[in-house]
């Protein structure tokens, strides 16, 4: 099918067939692994298209269109991580350049600004971005370009892509969107006006816990020419296998996230009805603050819920946390497997004790990917699991 052909379809039929074609030289209907590093030219820069594997790879093309198609944007850009995205991200902007950050967000997110590149001259804050006069005010003269996570990390906060992107563009500030929570199955920010919409691979869109990978879309070109530049310059890449992987999961990216929704719907309203748990974060319920903005904003409320215990100690925490038998303990999240993490110790233990708590991360939250196991399991697992807390 043309490109443009596709693009116009549903999101089930982009995700499966956005930028996919038969292979030219053998008719596979599935993108072949071209597990290969360089290219045959007939004479110097006569070539079919490729000359050198960190350039391009005719997988992570494939890849780099399928997740244009899926976020509705003109360029995919493919990187070997998420954080290397970002990293990608934040190495077009210079030294004396100010980034405007969500104060709950992935732990290495802030790593990166803060350790990394901050040494370098590149500032940044952290400001609780669900309150937009919050972000008004954090504005400065040099502020370049919003970082927006939503729903956030680790507290699922709902942060509104419309209006911050309203107020960044009439500063003259770039958006930039990190998606991988909502993932474009639930939430396109390009269609909100973001300018740059980034993924951790790795999570929902891989969706098997088996690869890591990043990438950034983006209508503009002249932001795709600028990460093209940095992907031949710096070369964070993906191999081809994991490109493969990650198309692989990309086909079934729409249902998967619709029983990861239901599972965590259900999985929200028996924490929240149970008298254990102090307060449970999930924008599918509705007495979550950001409930209505995530019902208008997203065509679903996600799979991450994150909870405390009325007995608020981290060793409570730490009871529940190694008792589970369904949820699996571990970093990361977005597999089809359930998974539980501990933010302060684990994923955010980057963020400065006083600064986590600052932005509303207690020292003993739970946080769960749910999967897309039988949700009665489950239940039953987190019910079991909570009793020795
Ligand atoms: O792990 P990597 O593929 O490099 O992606 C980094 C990243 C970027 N953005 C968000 C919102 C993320 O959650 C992550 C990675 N997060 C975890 C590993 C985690 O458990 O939260």
């Amino acid at each position: 099918m043309r490109a443009d052909d596709v693009n116009q379809m549903g999101l089930g039929t982009r995700a499966v067939h956005a930028g996919q074609h038969p292979d030219p030289a053998t008719g596979a209907v599935m993108t072949p692994i071209y597990q290969t590093s360089t290219y045959a030219q007939a004479a110097p820069g006569n070539h079919k298209g490729h000359e050198y594997g960190r350039v391009t790879n005719p997988t992570r093309s494939a890849l780099e269109g399928n997740l244009a198609g899926l976020e509705g944007t003109r360029h995919g850009i493919c990187f070997s991580s998420g954080v290397a995205a970002t990293d990608a991200v934040a190495r077009c902007l210079r030294p004396g350049d100010h980034i405007l950050a969500s104060n709950d967000l992935y732990g290495g997110t802030y790593r990166l600004f803060r350790q990394v590149h901050k040494p370098f001259g590149l500032d940044s804050d952290f400001v609780d971005m669900s309150d937009v006069s919050n972000v008004e005010r954090a504005i400065r003269p040099e502020t370049r370009l919003l970082w927006i996570e939503t729903p956030t990390n680790p507290l699922v906060r709902v942060v509104d892509i419309q209006a911050l992107t309203d107020l960044a563009h009439s500063r003259g500030i770039a958006v930039a969107v990190d998606n991988t929570f909502a993932t474009p199955v639930l939430q396109r920010p390009a269609a909100l006006g973001a300018d740059l919409v980034v993924h951790s691979t790795t999570k929902y869109l891989g969706g098997h816990s088996d690869v890591i990978g990043g990438a950034v879309c983006t209508n503009s070109d002249e932001w795709a020419e600028k990460l093209r530049f940095l992907v031949k310059s710096t070369g964070a890449v993906p191999g081809p296998m994991d490109c493969f992987l990650t198309l692989r999961g990309t086909k079934t990216l729409e249902v998967r996230m619709q029983r990861h929704c239901s599972n965590a719907q259900a999985v929200a309203e028996f924490l929240e009805a149970d008298a254990r748990v102090a307060h449970v974060h999930y924008p599918g319920l509705p007495s979550f603050e950001g409930h209505d903005l995530a019902a208008q904003q997203m065509d679903g409320f996600g799979g991450m819920v994150s909870f405390l215990l009325h007995d608020d100690r981290i060793e409570a925490a730490y009871r529940v946390l190694s008792s589970t038998k369904v949820f699996t303990l571990a970093e990361s999240l977005g597999g089809v497997e359930s998974l539980m993490n501990h933010p302060a110790t684990m994923t955010h233990a980057s963020i400065p004790p006083e600064e986590r708590r600052a932005a509303g991360l207690h020292d003993a939250l739970i946080r769960l990917s749910v999967g897309i196991e039988t949700p009665d399991d489950l239940i039953r697992d987190l019910d079991q699991a909570l009793s020795k807390a």
